[in-house]
């Protein structure tokens, strides 16, 4: 009798050698902490947070080899030996001959803004992030999206919502011309957008566009191996292509690039700029000593960077990459199960909340997305971040609030960190809250920072603001 082939599952590369204990809290003692915290979850204490899907950056579990790595940091002020080794990695894996690390990603898209953007120049890019557009702000710059409409649309399944719409840069270019364009930025595994990759055909023809022009293309590879995985699974002709082949072929159409080392590579802090450019390195191998550090450590230690260029080598195991990704689409599949919505298809490094369809109730000004990360760590303890209207903040020019049409919830995964199990939970949490839904009220911001307000804004129930303007108006 023929029988039906068992399914075969995939299992994490590597078995669990150290660990931290986790601290589960009451409902009362979150609801304290979250008021505490003006409904910010990036103003938690870390202490009261059970799973942390705040951010994979910087939260990853090094391997054995990282840490050991970390034991052969060569601490001298120029010419670490990890120096050296990191430079012989970015030019293996990214195929970049020139670079200067820095302390993390937001550090290098400081430099290269400073170094080709001009007051009045253009940077078209696939979807913005917002630490990138803002230095590209300061720096005198104007973030233009040129992301498919795709993109924007959370139900949309597109396979490669990172394209960029060829004929939204053509316009562009034609309106503004090609010497007013900075250069144009793509991002792999776009963020904003969910955690959506481009294609290999897409970036082909972005890049044949800016060679026609004359226009830089700059890549921010901070998610690239994410990117890589979904080519190799995605798009017809890459099947049998390893991650570094693809990451390799990807990074080979582009002048040059900037890491937030904090993700792909499984570290704690790092940044990387590297470019086959040599005027643009000269440029930046200068500007490091002024805002990071010398040239060969840019604000790190020697063992960060080993750690670094370990975790290169560990970023492109397809094992790896695959046990990562297939890790955030377990937790969309069974969020997908209780009917919550979330953005489609499942993302590379999270798993994003539509919160407006899930609060249809609460208008865009009562911030739905910051309201629902509120309400899933009242919960549970589950920690995640808004991607909305708060992230977006004001545009430079008028001030006034931009609505982008996404207003999601990110839950996060650190990589090599959190178990099935983990997942079972935060899932369990996020159905919980959406099957009582209605009884959520929405935000209103008490306290605004000038720059990337989402970090340290501060909430209040509206609720909770309505009775103490009602007690004010009394008093007097
Ligand atoms: O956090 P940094 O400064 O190491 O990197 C900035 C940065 C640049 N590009 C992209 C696509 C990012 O996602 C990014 C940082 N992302 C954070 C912190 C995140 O939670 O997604």
């Amino acid at each position: 009798m023929a029988t039906k082939p068992i399914k075969r599952s995939w299992a994490e590369p590597f078995k669990i050698k150290v660990v931290e204990p986790l601290v589960e809290t009451t409902r009362r003692h979150r609801e304290k902490a979250i008021r505490a915290a003006g409904y910010n979850t990036f103003l938690l204490a870390s202490r009261d947070v059970y799973i942390d899907l705040l951010t994979d950056s910087g939260t990853n579990a090094m391997s054995d080899r990282q840490w050991a790595g970390m034991m052969v940091g060569d601490e001298a002020y120029a010419g670490s030996e990890n120096f050296y080794h990191l430079e012989a990695n970015v030019a293996r894996f990214y195929g970049m001959p020139f670079f200067v690390p820095t302390h993390q990603g937001r550090a290098a898209e400081h430099l290269i803004s400073r170094i080709l953007i001009k007051p009045g120049d253009y940077i078209p890019g696939n979807m913005y992030f917002t630490t990138t557009r803002l230095h590209q702000e300061l720096a005198g710059g104007t973030f233009v999206d040129v992301s498919i409409d795709a993109a924007h649309e959370p139900a949309n399944p597109h396979p490669f919502k990172g394209n960029v719409d060829l004929d939204k840069l053509a316009a562009l270019i034609r309106k503004v011309g090609a010497k007013k364009i900075a250069y144009v930025s793509m991002a792999g595994t776009v963020n904003m957008a969910g955690g959506q990759p481009f294609s290999m055909e897409n970036l082909r023809q972005v890049a044949a566009l800016c060679q026609k022009h004359g226009i830089r293309l700059w890549f921010d590879a901070t998610r690239a191996c994410e990117n890589a995985f979904f080519i190799q699974e995605r798009e017809a002709g890459w099947g049998r292509h390893s991650i570094a082949g693809i990451l390799h072929t990807m990074c080979a159409y582009f002048d040059g690039l900037w890491v937030s080392a904090k993700k792909d590579l499984m570290v704690n802090i790092g940044g990387i700029l590297a470019t086959r450019d040599r005027e643009v390195f000269e440029k930046a191998r200068n500007l490091v000593v002024v805002y990071e550090g010398l040239h060969t450590y840019g604000g790190l230690a020697g063992r960060d960077m080993e750690a670094m260029a370990i975790g290169m080598e560990e970023m492109v195991a397809y094992e790896n990459i695959r046990a990562r990704v297939k890790q955030v689409e377990y937790c969309g599949r069974q969020l997908e199960k209780y009917g919550v919505p979330i953005v489609q298809p499942i993302g590379g490094h999270a798993v994003f909340l539509d919160a407006q369809a899930m609060l249809p109730h609460l208008p865009r000004e009562q911030f739905p997305a910051q309201t629902l990360a509120a309400a899933i760590y009242a919960d549970s303890g589950v920690r995640s971040m808004e991607r909305g209207a708060v992230s977006s903040g004001r545009d430079p020019r008028t001030g006034k609030n931009i609505y982008p049409r996404l207003e999601l919830v990110r839950l996060t995964f650190p990589r090599r960190v959190y178990t099935q199990a983990h997942i079972d939970v935060t899932v369990e949490s996020v159905a919980n809250v959406h099957a009582n839904r209605e009884r959520v009220r929405g935000l209103k911001m008490t306290y605004e920072p000038q720059y990337l307000r989402f970090f340290q804004a501060r909430f209040e129930p509206v609720a909770a603001m309505r009775k103490r303007r009602a007690a004010t108006a009394r008093a007097r």
